[in-house]
């Protein structure tokens, strides 16, 4: 079995609120582990995540052991960055053997052709803000400039309070439609590509698309946890997660 999660936000709400999720998402990876071939992370498992070349954030020790434990056993485990822990380094892949993406992906898995994003800088043509924002979080040397220049301190209490600001920009209620960009994505490119099915997180719905393709979104795990499994035959569902 081929499992796909995104949006655990590790590190976000109070403490209880970060164990709460941290044993949830224990619990999820030891139901798992039984069938489990390979794990897709498919991006925001933490809330927030800057890496310097000697420095990680602190905490989430379990799920980081966890994750060590089943890649040590095998079980492939994939990461496809997201928008608040793009800044990912060499840590996760030398502790833990996660193979890294920071883009997106077609992968062949089970037979099928997925192609796998976070759903991030997607059809952003129209929103010149966001691009601009795009452009400045992804830039290598700025990125490289701010390891030298901020004192982690500093830079992981910005980035704590820029991730609980932009998380909360989520947390209304909303239908749907907020699915609606990423599905005419999906659509226009599966045009001119094969794709067997389209799995997405980022906007904290889950759903399960059936039009002219077969797109997937999996919702955030602090308001309603859920996953995509693919089973060996091709076969693939959206699942909630209590
Ligand atoms: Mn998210």
């Amino acid at each position: 079995m081929h499992y796909f999660v995104s949006d655990i936000h590790l590190g976000s709400g109070d403490k209880g609120e970060q164990r709460r999720v941290e044993r949830l998402f224990l619990d999820f990876l030891s139901k798992i582990e039984a069938d489990a071939e390979s794990l897709y992370l498919v991006g925001d498992i933490f809330d927030f995540w800057f890496e310097y070349k000697r420095v990680v954030p602190k905490g989430f020790v379990r799920v980081l052991g966890r994750l060590a434990e089943l890649s040590d056993r095998g079980v492939k485990i994939v990461m496809l960055t997201g928008n608040h822990d793009m800044w990912v380094g060499d840590y996760l892949t030398e502790e833990c053997g996660i193979t890294i993406y920071t883009k997106p992906q077609t992968l062949t898995i089970a037979g099928k052709t997925l192609y796998v994003a976070h759903g991030d800088n997607m059809n952003i043509k129209g929103q010149p803000l966001l691009r601009a924002m795009n452009a400045i979080f992804r830039s290598k040397s700025l990125r490289w400039l701010a390891s030298w220049l901020i004192h982690p301190n500093c830079f992981m209490r910005f980035g704590q309070w820029w991730s609980g600001k932009s998380r909360k920009s989520h947390s209304a209620d909303y239908g749907p439609e907020v699915l609606d960009f990423l599905v005419d994505y999906a659509l226009v490119y599966g045009q001119k590509h094969e794709i067997d099915y389209f799995v997405f997180g980022h906007l904290h719905y889950a759903d399960d698309v059936k039009s002219a393709q077969r797109i997937l979104f999996m919702g955030d795990w602090h308001s309603r946890p859920s996953y995509v499994v693919l089973d060996n035959n091709g076969e693939i569902e959206l699942k909630h997660y209590n």
